[in-house]
């Protein structure tokens, strides 16, 4: 009790410093203002319109980073309250019948305090439970007027608020993020029309054709349910079970199995809309549209064996690089272009634009740039903001609508379907992540934890008593459907069917596969090869590349071979003997090389390392020239913590060998200087260090005695004169030309990959 008094001055005390009244100051949350007060705000959606935009949107400023006041949570300077705001005065000690007697029920704060801690954890999604989200805006480059109606794209120079969310699909929510998989690619627009989702893939395809199918899907693809395994791996028998089985999964398998499902960054993957969307404009008249994203910083990805080892030394690599990214202002930033088409011109297609299983070749119908996001602010806490946001497709606004993709139909339905349960009843769009900026009236009222507190007695509409208010819009403001064309075979009635042309399943899986580099072909390959060798039941792996030889033979070829396949089975019968000439042969876009972006260096990591006695002189004005392009450059010691250089000097290495593994950088230098070498090379960490970057073909510096640990990690040098140039990223140059190494290590790094060099098997 003496110890409890004492606390309680103390505390008292502090509160004093603080100036409060009585030296107290009981809050219950950082209220600022109640939202019933604030000026002109009748509904809780209304004041946050104050709190996340500032003023409205147009006024081409960025107010998502003064967001939200309203709700945020401050207790600098507070003391501890229970929930109903009273004062707690021992939070280490429950309350007991004498110091060794039994606790005691009225103990309301101890219950409260674990009862609430008993509730803490939501359902986790049923897909995409693994995510990472960030705050940005969208900006608009001119007004797209012409095609589409929508808030956002209205006037040059527009601002809409975003938060986007990234993900994996397979894996739980505490699962790795290397995993290949397809990435989420989520963006919520906070328009002055209301809130539009644009819930999007990192991938231009998906698995099936129908919403019929996505439950078995999921049910294939997620860890087996006898034994749950594998997490956050498709490498297992049902799901190529069911895929072998569905073939209008093929195009979709290609893209998987390819680089894009190990990207290197969210910050450095393309994502899309899938679907065909339309736009609508003020004239009604609507078109069919695509949305693209493509990443400023290019199209990178990480190479599997790397992919591995990060998930075990850093299962968080994707949300650390973009929590970092944005710290350190090296904004991610993505284009929107869009492609857009009439009916007419869709019906005259070889392929269904309402198939999500086919794209429209860019070579068809380009892509036009309409805007710029950026993600310049990390959520204040993850649960609140990255756990609670709920997307759903069905989320448009005037100037966007849907076509009768019949897999978006279902999406339509889907999300807020499992939002009710996942977020605990039908008011999850009150939750300060989720509201519009915008003002909401209607007449929904109650169910769990309602937010709003509606005035007066009128919850109906027709009405009198209320002044007829909410009344609806109208067809000139208000949402309206485009009254989409019904299709002549539509008149057929309710039917169970497909159209014809989504039975031809392969013509642009073999389109992605031709339209690869050799480089990336070979990597579709034995990422086929590793996923099916995991496959225990051999007529599944059979099935598979029997469906493999309609896409391509020599694919199929390669991933037999590596399966120890001979002679390959029969192809699988056609659902569509005879497809239609495809208009594209070759698309390069599709090929991830094809695009190294504007800013390829912003975001990288270099690790230099050093060692007592290392010449520092050069590594130090190449990190000042990385930092200036926003590639952070980190010195990596045996230990952290401080080394003297050959100038007496003193270098700090703010990580370890051990610590941060070699596969967790971009590029990597090797220093100058006989003792730092000499102690370098008694480490067993350098040569996995280098042995990993030469593997993984990233660009490589040597300079002057460091030769002699690339010598003994078994790295070739003299395997290609050309290497001495960097012409396969492996620059090794003499002490006295450390700068031209140098400025040929920057050139390398911005190829990101020197996949001249890489070999199946590895050769080091
Ligand atoms: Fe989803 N999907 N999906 N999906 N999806 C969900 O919604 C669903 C599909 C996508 O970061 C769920 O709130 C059906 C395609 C993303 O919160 C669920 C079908 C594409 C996210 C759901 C599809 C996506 C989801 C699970 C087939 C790319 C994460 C939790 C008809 C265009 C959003 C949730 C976030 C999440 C249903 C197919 C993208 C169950 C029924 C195609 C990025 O409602």
């Amino acid at each position: 009790t003496q110890a409890m008094a004492a606390a309680m001055q103390n505390q008292e005390q502090k509160a004093a410093e603080h100036g409060f009244a009585n030296g107290v100051q009981p809050i219950a949350g950082a209220v600022v203002e109640p939202p019933s007060r604030l000026p002109g705000a009748s509904t809780l959606s209304e004041a946050n319109s104050s709190d996340k935009t500032g003023t409205e949107a147009l006024d081409g400023q960025n107010h998502t980073i003064d967001t939200l006041d309203r709700v945020r949570v401050d207790s600098t300077g507070r003391a501890m309250t229970t929930n109903q705001g009273v004062l707690v005065a021992d939070n280490q000690n429950s309350l007991k019948y004498g110091v060794r007697g039994p606790a005691l029920l009225e103990d309301f704060i101890l219950r409260e305090k674990i009862t609430h801690f008993d509730h803490e954890r939501i359902p986790e999604r049923i897909v995409h439970a693994r995510g990472s989200g960030a705050h940005g805006f969208f900006e608009a480059y001119a007004p797209l007027t012409q095609y589409t109606k929508a808030a956002p794209f209205q006037a040059k120079g527009k601002r809409t608020p975003v938060f986007v969310r990234f993900s994996t699909v397979q894996g739980a929510r505490g699962s790795k993020d290397t995993a290949r998989d397809v990435r989420g690619f989520a963006v919520k627009f906070y328009t002055d029309e209301g809130n539009w989702d644009l819930v999007g893939n990192n991938i231009p395809v998906f698995f099936i054709q129908d919403a019929m199918k996505f439950p078995d899907l999921v049910h294939a693809v997620k860890p087996e349910p006898h034994h749950h395994m594998p997490e956050a791996a498709s490498a297992h028998d049902t799901f190529w079970d069911f895929v072998s089985l569905m073939p209008e999964s093929t195009h979709m398998l290609m893209w998987v199995m390819s680089d894009r499902a190990i990207p290197r960054s969210f910050a450095t993957m393309q994502g899309f809309g899938v679907h065909t969307f339309r736009l609508v404009n003020e004239q009604g008249e609507s078109r069919f549209c695509k949305f693209h994203w493509t990443p400023l910083a290019g199209t990178h990805s990480l190479v599997w064996d790397e992919a591995v080892k990060i998930s075990g030394a850093d299962p968080d690599y994707h949300r650390r690089d973009l929590w970092e990214r944005i710290e350190s202002g090296n904004y991610p930033e993505y284009e929107l272009g869009v492609q857009v088409f009439t009916e007419e011109e869709a019906d005259r297609y070889s392929f269904d634009i309402l198939d999500a299983t086919k794209i429209v070749p860019e070579e068809m119908v380009p892509i036009l740039p309409v805007g710029r996001m950026v993600l310049n602010r990390n959520p204040d806490n993850f649960f609140a903001e990255t756990e609670q946001v709920a997307f759903c497709t069905a989320q448009v606004i005037p100037g966007i609508d849907f076509s009768n993709d019949p897999l978006l139909a279902g999406r339509i339905h889907s999300y807020v379907d499992t939002q009710i349960s996942r977020l605990g009843g039908p008011n999850f769009h009150e939750i300060p992540i989720n509201s519009p900026v915008v003002q909401v009236h209607n007449n929904q009222r109650d169910g769990m934890h309602r937010q709003a507190i509606h005035r007066g007695r009128v919850a109906y509409e027709p009405n009198s008593l209320a002044g007829g208010c909410p009344f609806q819009a109208g067809a000139a403001q208000g949402f309206v459907s485009v009254p989409a064309r019904i299709q002549a075979k539509e008149e057929q009635g309710k039917v169970r069917a497909k159209p014809e042309k989504f039975a031809d399943h392969y013509t642009q899986a073999t389109l992605f596969y031709e339209s690869q580099t050799p480089v990336e072909q070979v990597h579709i390959a034995n990422a086929f090869r590793f996923e099916l060798s995991k496959v225990t039941v051999p007529a599944i792996r059979e099935r598979m590349v029997a469906g493999l030889r309609n896409a391509s033979e020599q694919l199929a070829k390669m991933v037999a071979d590596g399966l120890g396949m001979d002679p390959m089975p029969d192809p699988l019968p056609r659902a569509l003997p005879n497809p239609p000439q495809p208009e594209v042969m070759k698309s390069p876009p599709l090929s991830l090389l094809s695009r190294p972006g504007q800013a390829p260096l912003m975001g990288r990591k270099v690790a230099m390392l050093v060692a007592p006695g290392v010449v520092a002189g050069p590594l130090l004005r190449l990190q000042e020239a990385l930092l200036a392009q926003g590639v952070v450059g980190r010195f990596v010691g045996s230990r952290i913590g401080g080394f003297e250089t050959a100038s007496g000097d003193v270098v700090q290495a703010d990580a370890s060998l051990e610590n941060e593994p070699g596969f967790l950088f971009d590029a990597l230098v090797l220093p100058d200087g006989d003792e730092a070498v000499a102690a370098l090379a008694q480490d067993g960490h350098t040569a996995e260090w280098i042995k990993d970057q030469f593997r993984h073909c990233k660009t490589i510096l040597a300079m002057g005695a460091s030769r002699k640990l690339l010598t003994q990690a078994g790295i070739p040098i003299a395997m290609d004169k050309s290497l001495a140039q960097g012409g396969t990223g492996l620059i090794v140059v003499d002490g006295d030309a450390a700068e031209a190494g140098l400025e040929a290590f920057v050139q390398a790094l911005a190829k990101h990959r020197h996949f001249g060099r890489e070999m199946d098997p590895p050769l080091v």
